[in-house]
């Protein structure tokens, strides 16, 4: 009773509301907030508050409570209860104040979980008993009400008392905003814990057992001692009767109180489905649903005591080698595999998961099954016997097919290498699942799941989280459901939650997509696996996220050399007198009879064996191969393919013409599907250049993609706007002028057995996009992933996925991609906002040797490519465009390409190429030499100019108006990195007597500059000299003023075409 009196003070804001307190409370409601009427229902509502308004009845009712109940009267009168109902209709027919109630008709079938009030009479006592005429006395009502109120208090707030913290440390102040916390404790202030006896340390802000004295809840809820044994009835929103109907108050109390406030808090009721939160309530609240049988609490000890016993080996044999340890949360290890298990067992195959370092080492050996000797050869200082720069034992990833011995189903477990910035490989994890999905045609991800794990300071922290949980309900993005389970150690490295965040609870972010929250304590293991078992059953049923909050603690420091009594000293005074949770289960199953002593012991023995075996195995080892720790294999791309060796890019024309005219028709049913005047004038004007056998950037574009449909390859393109293009050039998905939703993609009815093609527009998100679809290009070689940033320069909000990933991603973890990133670049007059994708940072990133000419062979293109970490390219003609593309694809092998794309391009006259620059036998040209009159008489030649990308347009323009096409030779790097060594040295070589420059319009300091100078002496061998002609360096990419503008680039290129 002292219990639920707390609960209910500090929890329920409607117990203020019944009976006695503020007699005008309900009046005001429907007086004052007729807004929520009308939102609602858009009747009149003066005709219903006039009368309900007066109703003495309604006097101190809960407004929450009863507009639930009158909304979902509004919406399904049968929804409530029939007193209810009679209540609304009579007071919405005006009936006089005082007469709206009536008895419910005693004919009526009661609903499931419902008693007709006038039933519960015998049980209700004089105090109870219907009045003469089949009313009921208010108080009944009241007392009913207050009950369902209590009810529903709990379920919204009892995860605020439940008892999560096994350390009793637990002083973040759910209630309270930090400047609360600091000052004197207030009574709304104070959370449950503190009366739940949770803080032995004394640390938490102050403990208000005696501030509350007994009588508070007969205060707030008009109920005596005396009222504990009155029976009530129970509403339909509870399923803690089983099957009875009704139940004492002491009862009510004591199943709510087991429900929703001893080891699991669940946050659930904030999520608008009636049915998702019908779910819910019914797997907590019926009763005995925690109960296991002996079998299966053996299994989790079994579990329990390698996820612990891996550790304590671990820190035995290297103990002073950082690993991240698990301990302190050993139970993560039972909890991932009842999740495992339990998806396996509801269907699903594969399970794809992401997580950061701490505990890593355990889930690749105890819930991936990774041998331990793959593992132990990680801590000796062994030699790689493979390429590349490999990385340290807590980010590598792994990939296992195996046998689920629970379920006895074959399982493909993938954990996603990752780099030590937290939560960025969570949308790399839903990439890779949604294109496993896609590929098996698992369109509901019934088959292949995702699984997340997080810290918890990285969780509240990281911005990321919440740009991956956006992505989690798009038709193109989500993964039907992600299971996130956060190891919620109360520590960040040295900070604790107190200023590591805002929220109440580190797990807040996943509410803004209504996902259930379990917050449990590690030390009760049924719990948790009480929660893992739910969490992969509304996975299954619901295909939404939900999230699994481990509350724990971090046994050492935050790696195994820190020392964390200099910062959080009281905390873990607590933790060196806290037994290991394995000890308390064991405890615990050998006083329930589960286990023996003896049994435990062998348990414990026999997997120290085994982890001593494979130490012996491992220490044979010579070196370790890098290949054992990847995450993504594509097995049968690579075997039997010449490693060196690019098939052809140049398509037949039929196929060009084919597509061109596919692009430019309107839909097959176009007598019905109106589309937009301007569309009619694009479509016929591509219509024209298939007639003309020319392409623009956009044609170009699409037939780039159409080739490889009609090969069988999926096309995927992604980002903002991307459907029809930031510059309204793209038009990949036209749209019904006046039917919703009805929309044509003319790409996608090319062929009838060509390749899927996907263009989405995203979210308003480049690091969670654009590390989506790096995630969606590991899956599938055979697939040409594109990302498009709306401008360039946003590309830097990702700035963790190029580096950490793209770039980086195939030299430490041995994974390859093939994802384009296509960034408008170029500096238009328009700001300095939307003007640099920031080429210089991608060629700085760029891994080949500025001082290094590779030996010139036929395969010297290829081997570059090969050899090097990505491709940098920026295009100037739409038919380099469409073979840069194709040629991702024709490789034997993948690479990121960055391209630079262009904006003005889009629509120049001249930026348009000829199918003959695109059919068979053409190909991407690295270099564009010059073709003009210069190249026909180069020796007399006095400049030759060196750029790339669009500045070649201008520079072109201003050589003819000059009339220099004899004396100034332009060519177009096209590829800047790898960088065109031999190509370059060959156009050199062809204007002996031309002086040597790089044109640019990005600043000095900027663009390619910096990388190509040292390249150009290498290509020449410091023979001669090249010149820099361009802007001057620069803090800012481009000026905000169009004069200024046009200054600069009118003295950029008389500069480059002076003599
Ligand atoms: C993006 C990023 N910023 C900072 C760090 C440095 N760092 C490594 S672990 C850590 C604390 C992480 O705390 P939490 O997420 O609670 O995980 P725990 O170590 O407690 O398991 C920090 C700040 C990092 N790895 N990544
Ligand atoms: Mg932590």
């Amino acid at each position: 009773m002292y219990r639920a009196r707390t609960v209910l003070t500090n929890l329920v804001p409607l117990a203020s509301l019944i009976p006695r307190a503020a007699p005008d409370r309900f009046a005001s409601w429907i007086l004052k907030s007729d807004h929520i009427l009308c939102s609602i229902t858009g009747t009149d509502i003066r005709h219903y508050s006039s009368s309900v308004a007066t109703e003495p009845f309604l006097n101190g009712s809960s407004s929450a409570y009863v507009e639930e109940m009158y909304n979902a009267w509004l919406a399904d009168p049968k929804s409530v209860h029939v007193s209810w109902d009679s209540f609304f209709r009579n007071s919405t027919a005006g009936a006089a104040p005082g007469q709206a109630y009536q008895a419910p008709p005693s004919l009526a079938e009661p609903g499931r979980n419902q008693l007709p009030i006038t039933s519960l009479a015998p049980l209700l006592g004089a105090a109870g008993a219907p009045a003469l005429g089949g009313q009921v006395n208010e108080k009944v009502i009241d007392d009913h009400l207050a009950v369902q109120a209590i009810i529903r208090s709990y379920q919204a707030r009892g995860h605020l008392v439940s008892e999560l913290d096994p350390l009793g440390i637990m002083y973040a102040d759910l209630h309270s905003t930090f400047s609360d916390r600091e000052g004197k404790p207030h009574e709304i202030v104070i959370r449950g814990h503190h009366i739940a006896k949770l803080d032995p340390l004394g640390i938490s802000s102050a403990d208000l057992d005696d501030k509350h004295p007994p009588e508070l809840l007969y205060s707030h809820y008009s109920f005596e001692e005396g009222d504990m044994d009155r029976v009530f009835k129970l509403p339909s929103t509870t399923f803690i009767g089983g099957k009875e109907k009704a139940l004492s108050l002491r009862e009510i109390l004591s199943r709510l109180e087991n429900a929703y406030c001893r080891h699991i808090g669940v946050e659930f009721m904030f999520i608008n489905s009636l049915e998702q939160c019908n779910w819910i309530r019914q797997k907590l609240e019926t009763p005995g649903v925690m109960e296991i049988s002996s079998e299966e609490k053996r299994l989790i000890l079994a579990r329990l005591t390698r996820a612990t016993g891996f550790e304590a080996f671990l820190a035995r044999k290297w103990s002073s080698e950082k690993r991240f340890g698990l301990e302190g949360c050993e139970i993560l290890i039972p909890a991932m595999k009842a999740v495992i298990d339990k998806s396996t067992e509801l269907g699903v195959e594969s399970i794809v998961m992401g997580m950061p370092h701490r505990g890593r080492l355990n889930v690749l050996a105890n819930v991936c099954r990774k041998p331990l000797e793959q593992i132990f050869t990680q801590f000796a200082a062994l030699e790689a016997a493979d390429d590349g720069s490999g990385d340290v034992k807590y980010h590598l990833g792994t990939y296992i097919e195996r046998l689920n011995r629970v379920t006895n189903k074959n399982i493909r477990l993938a954990v996603v290498a990752n780099p030590s910035h937290l939560e960025a490989v969570d949308p790399i994890v839903q990439g890779k699942t949604r294109a496993e999905q896609f590929y098996r045609g698992d369109g509901e991800g019934k088959k292949v799941m995702s699984l997340l794990l997080h810290g918890d300071a990285a969780f509240c922290g990281q911005g990321i989280v919440y740009e991956t949980f956006h992505l989690s309900d798009l038709p193109d993005y989500t993964t039907h459901g992600t299971i996130h389970i956060v190891v919620n150690n109360q520590i960040g490295f040295t900070t604790d939650p107190r200023h590591s965040r805002s929220s109440p609870y580190c797990t807040d972010v996943a509410r803004v997509v209504n996902a259930p929250i379990f917050h449990v304590n590690s030390d009760d293991p049924e719990a948790v696996m009480h929660v893992c078992k739910i969490a992969a059953e509304w996975r299954a049923t619901f295909h939404k996220d939900v999230v699994i909050d481990i509350v724990s603690y971090r046994r050492n420091g935050h790696n195994e050399i820190d020392e964390p009594m200099f910062t959080q000293p009281l905390m873990y005074r607590k933790i060196k007198t806290t037994p290991h949770v394995l000890d308390k289960y064991s405890k615990r199953l050998i006083e329930e009879g589960v286990v023996t002593t003896e049994e435990v012991k062998d348990v414990r023995d026999k997997y120290e064996k085994i982890c001593e075996e494979s130490y012996l195995n491992a220490r044979k080892e010579t070196h370790i191969k890098y290949k054992d720790w990847l995450d993504s294999p594509w097995s049968g791309f690579f075997e039997g393919k010449d490693p060196l060796k690019v098939s052809p890019t140049g398509v037949k024309e039929d196929t060009l013409v084919h597509i061109g005219k596919r692009m430019s028709s309107p839909p097959p049913n176009a007598a019905e599907f109106v589309i937009h005047k301007g569309i009619e004038r694009i479509l016929r004007s591509r219509m024209e250049m298939v007639e003309s056998r020319t392409v623009d950037w956009a044609l170009g574009e699409g037939m780039a993609f159409g080739s490889l449909l009609k090969e069988g390859i999926h096309v995927r393109l992604s980002g903002q706007d991307v459907e029809r293009g930031t510059f309204s050039h793209r038009h990949h998905v036209l749209h019904h002028q006046l039917v919703d939703k009805a929309t044509y993609r003319p790409l996608c009815h090319l062929y009838p057995d060509q390749g899927p093609y996907t263009v989405c527009n995203s979210s308003l998100s480049e690091f969670g996009v654009l590390g989506f679809e790096l995630g969606y290009s590991m899956t599938n070689p055979n697939a040409l992933v594109c990302w498009e940033a709306q401008f360039g320069d946003f590309n830097n909000t990702a700035q963790c996925i190029i580096d950490q990933f793209i770039s980086s991603g195939q030299a430490k973890w041995v994974r390859q991609s093939g994802l384009v990133m296509l960034n408008p670049h170029g500096l238009e007059g328009m700001g300095p906002e939307h003007s640099s994708a920031r080429l210089e940072r991608f060629l700085q990133m760029s891994s080949d040797d500025p001082d290094y000419f590779p030996p010139e062979s036929e395969e010297f293109a290829v081997r570059q490519l090969h050899d090097i970490n990505w491709i940098v390219a920026n295009c100037s003609t739409p038919a380099n465009y469409f073979h840069i593309l194709r040629r991702q694809i024709a490789l034997p092998f993948r690479k990121p390409l960055i391209l630079m794309t262009p904006k003005s391009l889009l629509r120049h006259p001249e930026a348009k190429s000829s199918f003959d620059e695109m059919t068979e036998n053409t190909q991407f040209l690295r270099v564009i030499p010059d073709q003009g009159p210069a190249s026909q008489n180069p020796s007399s030649v006095k400049k030759l100019l060196f750029c790339t990308g669009k500045v070649y347009y201008d520079l072109r323009k201003a050589r003819e108006e000059r009339k220099l096409e004899g004396d100034i030779a332009i060519s177009r790097v096209e590829q800047i990195s790898p960088f065109p060594y031999d190509l370059i040295k060959k156009e050199c070589a062809k204007y002996s007597n031309a002086s040597l420059a790089w044109a640019q319009e990005e600043a000095k300091n900027q663009g390619s500059w910096t990388y190509v100078q040292p390249r150009f002496h290498t290509a020449l061998s410091g023979s001669r000299d090249v010149s820099y002609v361009g802007r001057p360096t620069a803090a800012s990419p481009a000026t905000g003023s169009k004069m200024q503008h046009l200054k600069e680039l009118n003295a950029l290129l008389d500069d480059a075409l002076s003599l």
